[in-house]
């Protein structure tokens, strides 16, 4: 398969994630071209040089007057559950807050009574209709959380549920065991004994293989610095690489704890201190930012992307796609939110849900840049160059969508 005359190729090469300056550099190519063999990227180049490759079985698809990008990789959601909870809206736009709809029992809590209500099937059912959307708006890669399950039975499931939706889904779909995600109404009055069964499932978890990461919610009135810290070191101990939702509305000195654990991403960090930030850039922490989330939140601000950036941090950006703080499946969204919430430009945009957000799940090396040897999960937007693709919003500006080696989406 060859793409060919391409206004703007998007390439953000380079295998590793960016930083500083790099992040502002998106290896663009004006009238581009890209050669696929199966699944792989095998040239990336200007002008005519890929005639070469040309025989009867080329597929060639023009790139006149679009933008062609890495396939989206989205480093940070809770892709899986079931209900939904549009009865907080009210609620929110009469200045109830996140943690307080949380402790009257809703937020997070209601959506763990409908996760154990649904069954496997139903949550397969749900979640593909969310990939679905996610892989028609640009997204070739997920990371899906557990954590509206918190006891065994129910947080199994929800891996499981990853689990099938990687096998028969196009997307690739990359699992975190996530059950310090709140406090379970059965253990209100038994914070230690509810630590004590988290810790528990650790190795029920990894002896299916069904996460790669481990991640908590450190937030005041969820889950202390201590508490996430002793959870995460015992993670370790069976292999699993540490995420942190650190800052999300109080600074709780979450950044600083994943620095100290070097974890591999920090989360949110809306209310992220100087030394937070400075302990992310120090130890290679990968922030992720979730503009979208600080926009619903209406807590009227944004992680500080800017700070961040000339700091040395690696910055990441995805959708936290969940029931209650971010309803959405659309990275485009998040490339508004990003933009016109924290100043991002269009090139650190793309550098920061390609393969900045790649490294965030550690997958750099495989995914999140055109470039030769990479996977081909590619995507075609409607744009004729990059400035046009995040100034133009609100629409979906997805022509193809190319996962593994094959048109996947054609709008
Ligand atoms: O369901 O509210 N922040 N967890 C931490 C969430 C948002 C998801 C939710
Ligand atoms: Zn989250």
């Amino acid at each position: 398969m060859i793409i060919k005359n391409i206004d703007c190729l998007v390439t953000c090469k380079g295998s590793h994630k960016k930083i500083k300056d790099e992040i502002k550099d998106a290896g663009i190519i004006e009238n581009g071209y890209v050669v696929i063999k199966d699944d792989v990227i095998i040239e990336v180049g200007q002008g005519n040089d890929y005639k070469k490759y040309i025989n009867d079985e080329t597929t060639i698809i023009d790139g006149t007057g679009k933008t062609v990008t890495p396939g989206l990789v989205d480093p940070h959601t809770h892709l899986v559950y079931g209900g939904s909870r549009e009865n907080e809206l009210p609620l929110k736009l009469n200045k109830m807050g996140y943690i307080d709809i949380l402790n009257a029992g809703g937020g997070i809590l209601s959506t763990v009574k409908n996760t154990r209500k649904a069954s496997l099937d139903e949550l397969v059912e749900e979640s593909k209709k969310r990939l679905d959307i996610m892989l028609n708006y640009g997204t070739t890669t997920v990371e899906s959380k557990s954590g509206y399950g918190l006891d065994l039975e129910t947080e199994l499931k929800m891996l499981e549920v990853n689990k099938k939706l990687n096998e028969i889904h196009p997307i690739d779909v990359v699992s975190t065991f996530m059950v310090l995600h709140a406090l379970p109404i059965e253990y209100k009055d038994n914070r230690e004994g509810f630590l004590k069964i988290a810790k528990e499932m650790l190795p029920h978890i990894t002896k299916e293989n069904l996460a790669e990461f481990v991640d908590c919610f450190c937030e005041d009135g969820v889950f202390s610095v201590d508490e996430c810290r002793e959870f995460l070191e015992e993670g370790k101990k069976y292999g699993l690489i540490p995420k942190v939702h650190g800052d999300e509305v109080e600074p709780m000195g979450g950044a600083e704890l994943a620095g100290e654990v070097k974890a591999i991403s920090a989360e949110h960090l809306i209310a992220a201190s100087d030394e937070g930030i400075k302990a992310l850039a120090k130890n290679n922490v990968v922030a992720v930012l979730l503009p979208s989330t600080a926009f619903y939140l209406m807590v009227g601000s944004f992680a500080r992307a800017r700070d961040m950036i000339e700091n040395g941090v690696a910055v990441a950006l995805a959708t936290d796609c969940n029931p209650g703080t971010s309803p959405t499946e659309s990275m485009q969204a998040v490339m508004t939110f990003a933009a016109f919430g924290m100043r991002m430009f269009p090139e650190e945009i793309i550098n920061a849900m390609t393969i900045n957000s790649a490294a965030a799940i550690n997958r750099e090396k495989e995914i999140g840049s055109i470039e030769p040897n990479k996977k081909a999960d590619i995507v075609m937007f409607n744009s004729k160059n990059l400035n046009y693709l995040i100034y133009h919003f609100g629409i979906n500006a997805v022509h193809k969508v190319i996962k593994n080696g094959k048109i996947v989406v054609e709008n």
